[in-house]
């Protein structure tokens, strides 16, 4: 019997009942990234159902020198959990730990398993009439440890940041098994490092993220949503500065949709479009959350735009008049990758600048997208009220699967995503915005990271993980 089957069958034994897979059908769904960019073959699966049967197989895995790989919905862009093709990987599946441990509506804080959903965090804060603000398309399946591991951003980052600022304490598995445990919901609380912050990002690389203790906000009465026509990414960042002039924190999210992206959307998944009979150029969607002392903010929103259509900075506007209406705009914003996947092949860029250069970025990079893939169609949606665009292409017009066009556009990614990264890097901006590292962006990290930073990265992995175990191969090598 060779190695590998003789770990399985240890494996087995000593966590039946589901706590651990090693067929091939059900390793499968495990072992590919959800873009299919990353295949890889797991020694076996791992479901732990309690902190303590997690810990053990951590030690296992320690023992046996075996690298670990932690998953969450699977979900991430960066292939951060899926395994190498070694046949040696444990990937350790984090769904049944999903227990909402505590909920404190006086303190504002809510404690959860590393395996509950998203939108079982925002239910259970919602059930004692509070609020966690985090939003992301994937909410219904990405799992809290994965938000965690990756510093997830998403549409509301405007307003409440990403989840590293909503995060007051964190339980952790350390690669040789012990628990770390800083599960405390203490706003002030300054007793030297942050620790609990060096596994927020880390994408599992320094241990398992197995529980959090999460802020909470006050629960909007309703939300003020709107469509806003605008000429260009220029205007988008104008208007952003005007209306925070006027209200200031109660906008939540501002995300940017150019025509390329919504002319997608109608045509594939026959969204209707408020706009449909003359779109604008671009848009903003525009979601102010209302607090309860503020009934009159939708009037004043309206009037503020109808202000705006008349001084020529915007161009058209649709306010969403019900729930229904509001879930409608929305879905025109989320299905946009859905939609793009759907147009076929595509090439994809997660960039941040500051908010003030994303007219620069947007005009100079079409430049070199047209000098460098002609007709290749720019697709660059995104979170631009805090300077996050998806500066995503698809190739020209009319290109059919499997053709040369398609094969000549793929062929030039490497060079076109070079220049763009280059491009960002110079006007101060970020290669990764919110979809983080994985195994996909870690010569970039190695590019484009202050050295000095690298090199702290990569102490701090080597003193927690001396054995490189943890999710071995990603983020820094
Ligand atoms: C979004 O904002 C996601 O919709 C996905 O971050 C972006 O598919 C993409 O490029
Ligand atoms: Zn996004």
């Amino acid at each position: 019997m060779n190695n590998q089957s003789e770990l399985r069958q240890r494996l087995t034994s000593q966590w039946g009942d589901g706590a651990c897979l090693t067929e091939a059908i059900d390793r499968a769904p495990f072992e590919t990234d959800f873009r299919k960019l990353f295949h890889g073959e797991a020694l076996a699966i791992l479901q732990p159902n309690s902190v303590t049967e997690l810990q053990s197989m951590v030690r296992f895995a320690s023992d046996h020198r075996l690298v670990m790989v932690p998953a969450g919905g699977n979900t991430s862009y960066c292939g951060g959990a899926a395994p190498d093709k070694s046949g040696n990987n444990l990937i350790i599946s984090l769904k049944r730990l999903n227990k909402i441990r505590s909920k404190d509506p006086l303190g504002y804080t809510l404690t959860a398993e590393a395996g509950c959903t998203l939108a079982s965090v925002q239910e259970a804060a919602e059930s004692v009439e509070r609020y966690f603000p985090l939003a992301l398309g994937s909410q219904g399946s990405c799992q809290l440890g994965g938000n965690l591991s990756t510093n997830a951003g998403g549409t509301s980052v405007l307003r409440y940041g990403m989840m590293r600022d909503l995060v007051l304490g964190l339980e952790v598995v350390l690669p040789d098994g012990r628990l770390l445990n800083q599960l405390n919901g203490l706003r002030k609380d300054n007793t030297g490092f942050d620790v609990k912050q060096w596994f927020i990002g880390a994408e599992g690389t320094l241990g398992i993220i197995s529980a959090a203790t999460l802020k909470l906000f006050t629960k909007p009465t309703q939300y003020s949503t709107a469509m806003i026509g605008v000429a260009h990414i220029g205007a988008a960042v104008d208007l952003l500065s005007r209306l925070r002039e006027y209200f200031g924190d109660v906008i939540e999210s501002f995300e940017f949709l150019p025509e390329s992206a919504t002319e997608l959307a109608r045509q594939h998944l026959k969204l209707r479009d408020p706009f449909e009979t003359s779109p604008p150029p671009a848009r903003v969607l525009l979601e102010c959350a209302q607090p309860r002392a503020w009934p009159e903010l939708p009037e004043r929103l309206a009037h503020v735009l109808m202000k705006l259509i008349e001084s020529g900075l915007v161009l058209d506007v649709a306010m969403a008049n019900s729930d229904r209406e509001r879930d409608h705009f929305w879905s025109i914003r989320e299905r946009i990758p859905e939609a793009q996947t759907l147009e076929g092949a595509s090439i994809k860029h997660d960039i941040s600048l500051p908010i003030g250069q994303l007219a620069t970025f947007v005009s100079e990079a079409a430049r070199v997208v047209q000098a460098t893939i002609p007709g290749a169609r720019i697709i660059n949606y995104g979170h631009v009220g805090d300077g996050n665009l998806h500066y995503n292409l698809s190739p020209p017009c009319g290109t059919t699967k499997g053709s040369d066009t398609e094969r000549q556009f793929l062929a030039n990614q490497s060079a076109i995503t070079r220049t763009i990264h280059d491009l960002v890097a110079s006007l101060g901006g970020s290669f990764s915005a919110e979809h983080g590292i994985g195994q996909l962006k870690v010569k970039e990290l190695e590019r484009y990271e202050d050295p000095v930073a690298l090199e702290l990265m990569k102490k701090l992995k080597v003193a927690i993980d001396p054995l490189n175990l943890m999710n071995s191969g990603k983020v820094v090598k």
